[in-house]
């Protein structure tokens, strides 16, 4: 086959796959909270932090690549052109250049310099968790999720996929297969929601595209990440740490709902929308929660009164401390 006729099946061969990439993306309209057969991208964001993702993903990172991908491209088809054995017969004999390795050397850095202050600032966005309006613990098992809301007093309930043959029944679509739950985690719309991630046996993740979440759900230790969702629907999301023979078994699906509707659901669940103490909360409170690791987060947004009388105290003496004070003991042990 002459090198005109390759040349011909190829650029052909370019201009299908192009067709049917373009077919792939207009293949439905973009889905909210779920993936879209054929789409190319980021789902859509339904939580600022997301935005701020897509911002960085969209505005910076791709424009980046985009041209450094284009300038070596260029840079080869020069090469390729300009110096083969035909057209320039009589190669050079240098073998360095100060000038072109300092510019190749500077500008990347300058480069990831420029990337990194975007990238800060999205990961302190990540960081900087304004005040939680709702705290749920959730635990990674093997193969399901347990969640938990400790100040409304909802006992932890366990989370698991909906089965094929259950997805018909409930008159749901065969694409939410895997991503659908039989209980999903529930929180009313516009709430900073704080997650406290763990896990009883091996490493999970909690992941969520539409909100931008993802933490590692660690045996042992307790991860904080926080979510507020804009607008009510339903979420879905994955296990996202390779844990174990049904690790694709064990979707995240979280219901956004008004908060009458939530009221309501903690209503049903046996809770109650006015914090409880930690006398009164069944698995202990969020500050509880969080003051009974020892991983970073185990002093974050615990009181300062709830923390000072339980390190002065020998052991054995907490009965007579003030009710939030035994939710501090164990970090100061
Ligand atoms: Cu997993």
């Amino acid at each position: 086959m002459g090198t005109r006729a390759r040349g011909l099946i190829g650029s052909g061969a370019a201009a299908l796959a192009l067709a049917l990439f373009a077919a792939g993306c207009n293949a439905e309209p973009e889905r909210v909270g779920q993936p879209t057969n054929g789409a190319v991208g980021l789902q859509p964001a339904a939580a600022p932090l997301k935005e701020q993702a897509h911002l960085f993903h969209d505005a910076i990172l791709m424009p980046i690549i985009t041209f450094i991908c284009l300038l070596v491209l260029g840079l080869l088809v020069w090469i390729v052109v300009r110096y083969n054995k035909k057209s320039n017969p009589v190669p050079a004999k240098w073998s360095h250049n100060t000038l072109v390795e300092v510019i190749w050397t500077v500008v990347p850095v300058l480069i990831l310099v420029f990337i990194s202050l975007f990238s800060f600032r999205l990961l302190f966005a990540y960081h900087d968790m304004p005040e939680p309006d709702l705290t749920v613990k959730v635990t990674g098992n093997q193969w399901n999720w347990a969640y938990e809301y400790p100040d409304q007093g909802v006992p932890e309930y366990i989370s698991n996929m909906l089965p094929e043959e259950e997805l018909a029944a409930r008159g749901l679509p065969h694409d939410l297969y895997r991503l659908a739950a039989d209980e999903p985690m529930v929180v009313p719309v516009g709430a900073n929601v704080r997650l406290l991630v763990t896990a009883a046996d091996v490493i999970h993740a909690v992941a969520l595209p539409a909100f931008g979440l993802k933490t590692d759900a660690v045996p042992g230790r307790v991860n904080e990440t926080w979510f507020r969702a804009d607008r009510p629907g339903v979420y879905y999301g994955q296990c996202s740490e390779l844990c174990g023979v049904d690790h694709a078994f064990m979707p995240i699906q979280i219901n956004v709902v008004p908060r009458a509707e939530f009221a309501a659901w903690v209503a049903s669940r046996g809770g109650s929308m006015t914090p409880r103490s930690a006398a009164q909360a069944p698995g202990g409170t969020a500050a509880q929660i969080e003051a009974g690791t020892t991983g970073a987060v185990a002093s974050r947004n615990v009181s300062s009164e709830a923390m000072a009388p339980a390190a002065a105290a020998p052991v054995g003496a907490t009965a007579d401390l003030p009710e939030a004070a035994p939710a501090a003991a164990p970090a100061a042990q």
